[in-house]
């Protein structure tokens, strides 16, 4: 079966620090093209509209599969399918990703017949049953699969997470994937799930708190696979397992794999595993992630992130120590005042790190999106992108939006004078030597992406498709939040340590 696979737009954030590639896409194309399907795949972060138009037209896809791991890109989805109804006549379209998998029933209804089938949880196992359905005619049967008859039996969890290898080289353009610096970059999974809970977050809600390990043999092999020369991991939290993290990196020294890392993981993490990061800095491990999400410790309990603040400033040193450049995550309230983006603005100066903010945003899959009781201000499904504010503001919006891009352009200045000051010029010049433009593009891109005005605006704009009510329930039992409810056969979730 001739299939095509779409990767929407890139989102507000991702045109300015990163752009990375999907490689939950490319692991379900690599199921499908394992199952004997000719595949192909359009990144829309990459490519255009009209790339799109080409290739449906060339291409005749018999099934065409969007990912749509962000809220804000089912509007986006939706389009492209009636487009793909009416350009390909048959073609059977589904959905597929984290964030659809928590709202399938509502999008279906709003694509209006656009949309065959919302696939819930992980790709890869459904692929080949699926497809097969597809020729033969009837997906009702297929686990995770959701039709208008209803859903199918519940989603399966994959084994292992070894194979199905990503198919990277289905992807055109990869030298525009990138995340900083870090120009050009791939991707690589070594985990998957995440043991904790935070009230903000879906990860743990999708994969039911199961938590996966690829094998350090097939890890290392995959690396040694990418010819980028910088590797993002996309772990939600790396090196939860300190062992494991050793095992790869024996496989990776034995290798003589030589490339530059950029991880996210938890400042608990780092502290207690502190040399397993300490030999990946040695392997390359240059940047790191850090959600702090809050300063205080109120607000590090209103998010259930079982860190303290004295752990944060402790991790901050320590990879301060290690060489490591690392980002902060800190989430901003709605209920902020201009006293509170000062505080921030202080401590963002006063520290060499890099501070990214994001807008608190109850998301569906997130316990927050039953529980918080503020009111959401708009359900427009682009405005869920972490960058605009959905939950009423305590300052008007407009004074609301001019402390966010104005603390996010202190942020940004201090960034370009730290880049500066650790050689920028330097990277920029091998960068561009090599034909690598991402990075340079970004350093002069910020004030056309970031504008208060812009941001204000998009809450104008006219609404075609909403984000359903969230049902405010008190939670008895969140495995009810779980898109995979059963553990994986070789999962042993190692459970936050605290
Ligand atoms: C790595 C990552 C990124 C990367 C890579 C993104 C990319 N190009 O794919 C970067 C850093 C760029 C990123 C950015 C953002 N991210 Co992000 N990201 C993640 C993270 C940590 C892992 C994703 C991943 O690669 N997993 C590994 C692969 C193998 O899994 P996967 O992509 O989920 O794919 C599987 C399934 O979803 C499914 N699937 C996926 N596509 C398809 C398609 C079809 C047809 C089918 C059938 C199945 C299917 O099958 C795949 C294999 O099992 C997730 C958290 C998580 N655990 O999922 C957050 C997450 C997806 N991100 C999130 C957010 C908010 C963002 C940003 C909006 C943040 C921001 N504003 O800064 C941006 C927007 C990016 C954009 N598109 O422009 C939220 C999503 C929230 C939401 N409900 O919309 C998540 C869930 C994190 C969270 N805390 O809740 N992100
Ligand atoms: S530790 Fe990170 S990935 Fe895990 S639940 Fe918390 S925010 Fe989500």
């Amino acid at each position: 079966m001739r299939l095509l696979l779409v990767h929407p737009s890139a989102l507000l954030y991702s045109e300015i620090f990163l752009r990375l590639e999907p490689l939950g896409l490319e692991r379900v194309a690599g199921a499908a093209r394992d199952a004997g399907h000719q595949v192909r795949v359009v990144d829309l972060q990459v490519l255009d509209h009209a790339d799109l138009r080409s290739e449906l037209a060339s291409f005749q896809p018999e099934a065409l599969g969007i990912s749509l791991n962000y809220l804000a890109n089912i509007p986006e989805a939706i389009e492209i399918a009636e487009r793909t109804k009416r350009a390909v006549p048959g073609c059977f379209v589904f959905f597929g990703g984290h964030s659809v998998s928590f709202v399938a029933e509502d999008v279906l209804t709003q694509a209006a017949g656009a949309v065959d089938a919302v696939v819930r949880g992980e790709g890869e196992p459904v692929m080949a049953p699926l497809l097969e359905a597809v020729r033969d005619g009837g997906v009702d049967g297929v686990p995770g699969v959701v039709t208008a008859n209803g859903h199918g039996p519940a989603p399966r969890l994959l084994h292992g997470i070894d194979a199905p290898r990503p198919a990277r080289d289905l992807m055109r353009h990869r030298r525009r994937y990138f995340i900083g610096e870090l120009d050009p970059c791939a991707s690589i999974e070594f985990t998957r799930g995440c043991p904790w809970d935070c009230s903000f977050c879906s990860a743990w809600t999708f994969y039911g708190r199961s938590y996966r390990k690829a094998s350090p043999e097939a890890a290392a092999e995959e690396l040694a696979s990418i010819r980028e020369p910088n590797v993002f991991i996309v772990d939600d939290v790396a090196f939860i397992r300190p062992e494991h993290g050793d095992a790869i990196a024996a496989e990776v020294e034995r290798r003589r794999i030589r490339k530059r890392y950029y991880l996210e993981t938890r400042s608990d993490v780092l502290l207690r595993h502190t040399e397993v990061f300490e030999r990946w800095a040695r392997l390359g491990l240059n940047y790191m992630f850090l959600g702090m999400e809050a300063l205080d410790e109120e607000g590090l309990e209103l998010y259930r992130k079982r860190v303290s603040p004295d752990e944060n400033f402790h991790a901050l040193e320590t990879a301060r120590k290690l060489g490591i450049n690392v980002a902060i995550n800190l989430i901003v309230d709605p209920a902020w005042d201009e006293e509170r983006f000062r505080i921030v603005r202080e401590f963002a100066l006063s520290v060499p790190e890099i501070v990214h903010l994001t807008v608190m945003t109850p998301y569906p899959g997130t316990e927050i999106w039953h529980t918080e009781s503020r009111r959401l201000t708009t359900r427009d499904y682009r405005l869920f992108d972490i960058q605009h504010a959905v939950v009423p503001t305590a300052l008007p919006l407009d004074v609301f939006y001019r402390e966010l891009v104005r603390t996010q352009a202190v942020l940004h200045q201090k960034h370009l004078g730290l880049r500066t000051a650790f050689g920028a010029a330097r990277v920029l010049g091998r960068n561009l030597a090599r034909g690598q433009t991402n990075f340079a593009r970004m350093l002069w891109k910020f004030n056309r992406v970031y504008n208060p005005r812009r941001q204000l605006a998009d809450h104008a704009r006219p609404v075609r498709y909403e984000l359903p009510l969230p049902p405010h329930t008190e939670l008895g039992d969140r495995r009810e939040l779980y898109v995979h409810t059963r553990p994986a056969a070789h999962a042993k979730p190692p459970g936050p340590q605290h």
